[in-house]
């Protein structure tokens, strides 16, 4: 399979991405940080309060309780740390175990976008309860690909939501990308179906098709992903090549819970996570790698279409630290 490259140097996108993450992060880096220095702040030496102020913090900055407890057990083990009397030795100790741990978890997990070999349509489905930002993500993708020269087709089968098909027709005019829409209330399987059989018989390098999600119904709502899913199967049976569950960052662990939810009944192959320039308290990327060992693929930084940027581990780590680590 192709991999994506990005068109830059390799120095000019390590500076760039960098200050993506740094400025796209603030808010985020705010209550993480926060949070963290008031930690230690209150540092007086490493005993059995100190880590329960630590997995208190943590768990506060939507790290997850298991993650938490893991970041602390392994720390009652670190040398450095028992020695550790400055506050900045303590914040050295626990940044590296938190991107030990990062790394740790995620060997194996390939974070690029899986393509169909070259001449083949690669179809990425996108999935996620209503409002996280499936629509938009879709949007930017595509504006992003048509400008590397793919031919990109959308699929509106979100045809539950008024105006949902609209909200993508307005995304698809601005990125220059033909959309395939039927009519309101039509089965999204049928707007599936045309989208699949245009993107094959028109020779499309990336189909992505919009789903809608209404979580007052999951029986219902992973049928009609399993449906959409064969109909792909039977046109381009290598397709789907991505189920990309989208995800709000802001919602902390509810999104983990929605994580749990679709893993468990869709074959998600990776992650979304939007909003990351809102009040999302970061940790939420530490808890998903941990519990659910699905890697996480683009990351939004906001609602325009240039807001999206492959994920990056190190440069995220790094981002949602920087005030500590400089002060
Ligand atoms: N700040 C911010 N807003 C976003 C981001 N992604 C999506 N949104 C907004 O979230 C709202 C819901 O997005 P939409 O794509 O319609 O969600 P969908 O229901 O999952 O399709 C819209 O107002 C988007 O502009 C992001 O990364 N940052
Ligand atoms: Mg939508």
């Amino acid at each position: 399979t192709e991999t994506e490259t990005e068109t830059e140097t390799e120095t000019e996108t390590e500076t760039t991405e960098q200050q993506i993450y740094d400025a796209g992060l603030k808010k985020s880096r705010t209550g993480f940080a926060d949070r963290f220095n008031r930690f230690l702040a209150n540092f007086r030496s490493v005993d059995e309060n100190f880590f329960g102020d630590l997995e208190e913090t943590l768990v506060g900055a939507d790290v997850g309780f298991d993650m938490a407890i893991k970041i602390s057990d392994e720390l009652r083990e670190e040398v450095k740390l028992k020695n550790a009397k400055r506050k900045e030795d303590v914040r050295d100790v626990i940044i590296k175990k938190m991107v030990d741990l990062y790394e740790a978890d995620g060997i194996n997990e390939d974070a690029t976008m899986n393509f169909a070999p070259k001449g083949q349509t690669t179809v990425i489905l996108f999935v996620g309860v209503n409002g996280v930002g499936k629509t938009t993500t879709i949007g930017k993708l595509a504006s992003k690909y048509q400008k590397a020269g793919k031919s990109v087709l959308l699929a509106a089968a979100d045809t539950f939501r008024a105006g949902a098909t609209k909200q993508l027709q307005e995304w698809g005019e601005r990125a220059h990308v033909p959309v395939v829409a039927g009519k309101e209330k039509a089965d999204p399987a049928s707007v599936v179906f045309a989208a699949v059989e245009k993107a094959r018989d028109e020779n499309y390098d990336v189909l992505f098709v919009d789903t809608a999600g209404r979580l007052q119904n999951n029986v219902n709502l992973m049928q009609e992903l399993e449906k959409m899913k064969r109909i792909i199967q039977r046109e381009i049976p290598e397709a789907p090549h991505e189920v990309l569950l989208v995800l709000d960052a802001t919602t902390g662990q509810n999104a983990l819970q929605q994580a749990k939810l679709f893993k468990n009944s869709s074959d998600v192959s990776g992650i979304v996570l939007t909003k990351m320039d809102g009040t999302a308290k970061g940790g939420i990327v530490f808890a998903i790698r941990n519990e659910m060992h699905l890697p996480v693929k683009w990351i939004g930084f906001g609602e325009k279409a240039s807001d999206l940027r492959e994920f990056k581990p190190e440069e995220f780590v790094y981002g949602l630290f920087k005030e500590l680590v400089e002060s």
